[in-house]
């Protein structure tokens, strides 16, 4: 493995001699390394993108038509199917996330792809009425360049949704991985030249967020960027963002609560409440994090899901159990430090799983941990862990429940369970977040569903329709033709 950037159609040395250890969380060994990009590089990945669009939109990417940039999304969508299993086994090594989630993130980036390849000639502007003698149409423009920053914890999902929709607007793409996992995306656009992209279309530089992340939201070639990651860096991306008036996507995490009305059909909810929590070990944006429950079957759900708890197996990737380990020592110490002082503050574990015994020592595995009757004001109901924990409270009635469940600083998404249709709306409707899945949740990966947050979770919307749609300007034409 060469430690290069891949900016123009090819794998390009850093224009720094510095380098970045990769290291496999599933037992701490440095297996690789990646370039440690700086504002050079990012500058080469710029131009080299520009130089795609064409001054005009006139490059070889910029003049390329709907019908066109669909085609070649539909052959890069089918080309991540043929390299599928490569491209799940570098991620899984690369973050320690179980083969069967690394299996599950290649499919969706395919699926990103697909979609956008079909939406790519369905987006169009609209005519307006106007005074008479008028003929007003609007038309949606790329922005141009877009920057992407991507966040470890789904780099193939999170790229191929702003990546894909930005692509299929017709912008052309600079990304900055995260740097503890950017293989999967060098290796994705490797694959974007052999289907076909034209140099630039798709540009990929490595590195630290503080060097080559600060460097592509601060440089004045980029016309819109995309963040997934941390609220405290997200509101760095938005300052230096508007220092420069440049319009940015801002997806912040949450700490989202599934609501459980005693009406609601257990046997249904509770496998469900569980993977919200464990799924990619607890690193999910949108990781069902608090479980609110009506006092009636407060005891049952907890009884519950505590079963299903001491049930959860962490182990190597490889051996894919419930979960892998977390992504690196900082996460693995951040989890372990909030669930220590949960406990340290008296806040009452029901259930813990188990590490698998073949696990490295040196690896980064973190055990599932329930926690119950958890303050509404705790860290641990307030903060985002991004870890296995979850954090169970009852309620008394369902302005208890709404209180709760809109009771952070976040608002991404909820899950709302029981059987009263009215409930269900009504619920629905006062929920401060981007999404709400009602007697489901997460709704299998939802490419089509529009997803993004209310105050701290963020704004703008990545997936479905409603991104494409930020990723384009509208351009309002008035006609007089008498
Ligand atoms: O995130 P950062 P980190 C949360 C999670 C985790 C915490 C810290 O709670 O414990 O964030 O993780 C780039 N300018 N989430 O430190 O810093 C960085 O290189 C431009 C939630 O990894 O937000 C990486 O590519 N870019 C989350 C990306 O930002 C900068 C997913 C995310 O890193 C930058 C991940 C800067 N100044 C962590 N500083 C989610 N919402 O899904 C860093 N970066």
């Amino acid at each position: 493995m060469t430690a290069t950037h891949y900016i123009d159609g090819g794998r390009v040395a850093s224009q720094g001699t510095e380098t970045i250890a990769v290291i496999d969380p599933s037992d701490g060994q440095r297996f690789g390394e990646i370039a440690r990009g700086n504002a050079a590089d990012v500058d080469a990945a710029v131009r080299a993108a520009r130089k795609a669009m064409g001054e005009n939109f006139d490059g070889p990417w910029g003049a390329m038509t709907a019908l066109e940039r669909g085609r070649l999304l539909a052959k890069l969508g089918a080309a991540v199917m043929q390299h599928h299993e490569e491209l799940a086994q570098l991620e899984a090594r690369d973050t320690g996330k179980a083969l069967r989630v690394a299996r599950n993130d290649a499919t969706a980036l395919a699926r990103y792809f697909e979609y956008y390849a079909g939406a790519c000639d369905k987006l169009h502007g609209d005519t307006l009425p106007y005074e008479r003698g008028y003929t007003v149409l609007t038309v949606r423009m790329p922005h141009g360049v877009t920057g992407h920053i991507i966040p470890w914890n789904y780099p193939m999902q999170i790229a191929g949704r702003s990546v894909g929709a930005s692509l299929a607007a017709g912008n052309a793409c600079v990304v900055k991985p995260a740097e503890d996992a950017s293989l999967s995306l060098l290796r994705l656009a490797e694959i974007a030249t052999e289907v076909g992209f034209p140099a630039g279309a798709l540009n990929v530089v490595t590195g630290y967020g503080r060097e080559a992340g600060a460097a592509l939201c601060a440089h004045r070639g980029i016309d819109h960027i995309s963040f997934t990651g941390s609220t405290i860096t997200g509101r760095s991306v938005g300052l230096a963002a508007a220092e420069r008036h440049c319009p940015v996507t801002l997806e912040l995490g949450g700490k989202s609560p599934q609501l459980v009305f005693a009406d609601a059909d257990l046997d249904a909810a509770v496998p469900v409440l569980l993977n919200a929590i464990i799924q990619n070990a607890g690193q999910t944006c949108s990781a069902g994090s608090r479980v609110l429950v009506e006092q009636s079957v407060y005891e049952e759900v907890v009884k519950r899901l505590s079963e299903c708890f001491s049930a959860v197996r962490s182990g190597p990737p490889a051996d894919d159990l419930d979960m892998g380990p977390l992504i690196n020592e900082k996460q693995f110490r951040q989890v372990r430090d909030m669930v220590a002082t949960a406990e340290a503050n008296g806040v009452k574990v029901a259930a813990r799983g188990t590490v698998s015994s073949n696990a490295s020592a040196n690896g980064y595995y973190q055990e599932a941990v329930l926690f119950r009757d958890v303050p509404a004001d705790s860290e641990l109901a307030q903060r985002e862990v991004f870890g296995p924990v979850l954090a169970v409270m009852p309620f008394a009635d369902e302005a208890e429940a709404i209180r709760l469940a809109n009771g952070t600083d976040f608002g991404l998404v909820a899950g709302v369970w029981t059987r009263d249709g009215g409930r269900q709306l009504r619920v629905a409707n006062k929920l401060h977040c981007g999404q709400v899945f009602i007697n489901n949740y997460g709704a299998a990966g939802g490419v089509e569903l529009p997803f993004g947050g209310v105050k701290s979770s963020g704004f703008g919307r990545e997936k479905g329709f409603e991104a494409l749609l930020g990723f384009t300007t509208l351009k309002t034409i008035a006609i007089k033709h008498g």
